[in-house]
């Protein structure tokens, strides 16, 4: 495999790992813990997993480790989207299990969940580790949306586990697969198959995290670098004078992402789906308040700005929440099956409700042929292919000229589109993601050495320097409440949306009119691999907040 100069300087990186977990470990237990609500059904549903202690990993002056040698093999899979820092955490459990005892084995099951289901595995060798350390993307072993959750795939897989002599599975994936991965442990305890199943926190999107998960990983990296990237077009704008430019983030129901490149960049507008929800808005009203934001720099003759814009913003509309719901409906609906209608969009112009059909009506054509596209595998519309930065800024360029013909704007509008998500979910893991997901390898393999099940591994203290950071384990039903999902009341892990009375949010909402106003941006540059610590080995903005008491 040919390398690149970084690459090959890159994997000499040797991940800083708490003091918890150099040397031997030991493990300290904490006190019993419940689910944060809905106890008595929580606990119901998993009766063997439910009020596990909250453990965590402390240096020992023992010679040898309180979990013995014994001999044990792991498998390990990817779940859902990448995020950067996969590969550390996959090595962090290849050497936890190899310092335990060389001959512990490390099985990487492949394309996600289905490589479990389907019997598709690989041994994960040294010498494969070693070709990914500190790399981003997934491709070790893949990854893959397929959801854990019925009987026959637990039964399916089971039967792979014992055939490998597998006794714990590891799985690194976002709430969902979270959710999954604890009802998994809970029937493999009910059926006392001696497997094991423990949690890794993994999302770009930030939206999984609590009181004990800081961060999950990857957030770091693919904030950076679109905040690399956002600096850039800037400066650019700056420059020229001459465009807006909009630009749509990832980060899918949470706008954690948009507001976390907003502290880093300063743009002149970030939108936060979450406040938009709050506030009752119409599409209408974010239009108007970007084109008024235009129209005031353009009476100072600035010409330019650039805007971010969450992904899920649509769905956070009230309005257009309600005509998802209703879309989702008739698009899953027989009679939608039956009459498979060759122009789509006047079929459910026709069925939509009173209510629903003139904000669909109001829609470019294009925009409303995104939202009735193809959903993904849990009935939710891909917010990623819906290109809401070209409908606001086509809606703010209409309004404008309105604003024009009643003399309330005097100026020019010409604006460029973006969307960055892709750029930055495979990208080299910052110190701080290699790091920490190396430290949850680590953690995983310590929790699986001691019989732990229905864990996540977790590490805190993450704005200290790393060899401060506490490793340890959270039970996963400590984290769930139930919700209703697909119509029914599920256990399920709490999504973190942004929250508007949080520092991250106040810091921002606090400057933003200054920032919209005037000119204020900050260029972050490059994700930094050596060099002085506070450049190399900085947080996100918003952990740093979060965590500052
Ligand atoms: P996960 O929640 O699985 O980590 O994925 C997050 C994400 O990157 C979202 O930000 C985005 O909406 C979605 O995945 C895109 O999915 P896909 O990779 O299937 O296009």
């Amino acid at each position: 495999m040919d390398k690149s100069a970084l690459q090959i300087a890159r994997a000499a990186y040797q991940p800083k790992l708490p003091k918890g977990l150099q040397g031997v470990v030991t493990l300290k237990e904490g006190k019993p813990t419940q689910s944060v609500g809905d106890q008595d059904e929580i606990k119901k549903l998993f009766p063997n997993t439910y009020g596990l202690p909250l453990v965590e990993f402390v240096p020992s002056e023992d010679k040898a480790s309180d979990a013995g040698n014994k001999t044990m093999n792991v498998g390990v899979i990817l779940s859902g989207g990448q995020a950067p820092g996969g590969h550390n955490v996959i090595s962090g459990i290849f050497d936890g299990i190899k310092k335990l005892n060389p001959a512990n084995k490390l099985y990487g099951f492949l394309l996600g969940p289905a490589g479990l289901v389907n019997h598709n595995y690989v041994e994960l060798t040294a010498e494969i580790i070693d070709e990914y350390r500190n790399t981003g993307g997934f491709d070790i072993i893949g990854s893959g949306r397929t959801k854990l959750e019925e009987v026959e795939q637990f039964e399916s897989g089971l039967k792979i586990l014992k055939e490998l002599n597998i006794n714990a599975l590891v799985i690194i994936g976002g709430d969902d697969s979270n959710t999954n991965a604890c009802v998994l442990a809970e029937y493999y305890l009910a059926h006392k198959t001696g497997i094991q199943v423990i949690g890794c926190p993994k999302t770009i999107d930030g939206d999984l995290k609590n009181d004990q998960i800081e961060a999950s990983f990857g957030f770091d990296t693919a904030c950076k670098t679109y905040s690399e990237l956002i600096g850039n077009i800037e400066r650019d704008a700056n420059s020229a004078k001459k465009y807006w430019h909009f630009i749509k983030l990832m980060g899918r129901s949470a706008s954690h992402i948009a507001l976390e490149c907003a502290l880093e960049t300063q743009p002149n507008i970030a939108l936060v789906s979450e406040e938009i929800q709050e506030k009752n808005m119409s599409l209408d009203d974010v239009v108007d308040y970007i084109a008024q934001a235009v129209a005031d720099r353009a009476a100072e003759g600035n010409n330019f700005g650039v805007a971010l814009i969450p992904e899920g913003l649509i769905e956070f509309i009230p309005a257009v929440k309600k005509l998802i719901a209703e879309l989702n409906d008739l698009l899953s609906s027989a009679e939608y099956a039956n009459d498979a209608p060759a122009d789509r969009i006047e079929w459910l112009n026709n069925k939509l409700s009173a209510d629903n059909a003139p904000v669909f009506a109001s829609l470019p054509r294009a925009f409303a042929e995104q939202l009735t596209g193809e959903r993904d595998p849990h009935g939710n519309v891909q917010v990623s292919l819906i290109e809401t930065e070209k409908l606001l800024s086509q809606m703010v360029a209409k309004k404008l000229e309105k604003m024009k013909a009643a003399g309330q704007y005097v100026g020019k509008f010409a604006a460029q589109h973006h969307f960055f998500g892709y750029e930055g979910r495979c990208a080299a893991p910052s110190n701080f993601d290699a790091d920490y997901c190396y430290a949850l390898g680590v953690s995983a393999s310590e929790l699986i050495a001691r019989g732990k099940t229905g864990y996540m591994a977790i590490v805190k203290n993450t704005t200290a320097p790393a060899d401060q950071w506490i490793a340890g384990g959270v039970p996963i039903t400590m984290m769930m409440n139930m919700e209703r999902r697909s119509g029914k009341m599920k256990p399920v892990i709490r999504k973190a949306l942004v929250e508007l009375d949080g520092k991250p949010f106040k810091t921002f909402a606090a400057q933003r009119d200054e920032w919209k106003k005037n000119t204020c941006y900050t260029y972050p540059g490059p994700i930094q691999y050596w060099g002085p610590a506070e450049v190399c080995d900085r947080t996100t903005e918003t952990l740093r907040l979060e965590q500052t008491k």
